[in-house]
């Protein structure tokens, strides 16, 4: 059924998100099928082991779900929410939210960039590219990094890792 197919997906990336500790991190989205993009920032959660949980929480079709999501995760200990869109959320909680566009529509995903950027002053979402769920995992570990001495450690080594990765790609161009 479905919930198995999104569990399926959801372990393709290891996912931790029913680990017995407090998820630090929210990854929410309106609607299962934004799943296989968002699953990129649980694959980046993962790679640097931070706690996180996935649900599927909609604005529009759940909104009492989406409020009382956003106004309790705070409480139960979530330090950031990665969210496909995420500016009712942002309104909710004090919480740092980052919203990923997510390429839904006929119109490719720049009215989903869109929506999410242009946030009224007052209730800042940090957007990142559309579909790129990684760079909002990655922006959730830097954000953590400022307290937290060894993620801060592990962003420096993905950041090597990344750079050799280039520079090793260049070099065989070359030869
Ligand atoms: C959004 O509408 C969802 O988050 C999704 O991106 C899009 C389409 O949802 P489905 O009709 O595929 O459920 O609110």
């Amino acid at each position: 059924g479905e919930p198995e197919r999104l569990k399926s997906i959801l372990k393709e990336e290891g996912s931790d998100c029913k680990a017995a500790v407090t998820p630090r991190v929210g990854i929410i989205m309106g609607s299962d099928s934004d799943l296989p993009v968002m699953k990129d920032a649980a694959r980046i959660l993962n790679m640097f082991g931070v706690p996180y949980e996935v649900k599927i929480v909609s604005a529009h079709r759940t909104p009492e779900m989406m409020f009382s999501y956003a106004s309790s995760a705070l409480e139960r200990g979530i330090q950031i929410i990665i969210a496909g869109a995420g500016g009712m959320v942002a309104a909710l909680t004090p919480l740092p939210v980052i919203g990923v566009p997510v390429r839904a529509s006929a119109l490719d995903g720049l009215d989903s960039l869109l929506s999410i950027v242009q946030m009224p002053r007052g209730v800042p979402v940090a957007t990142v590219a559309i579909n790129n769920a990684t760079n909002a995992g990655l922006l959730a570990v830097r954000m953590m990094g400022i307290r937290d001495a060894d993620l801060l450690a592990r962003m420096s080594q993905y950041q090597e890792d990344t750079r050799n990765d280039v520079l090793r790609k260049a070099e065989k161009l070359e030869k």
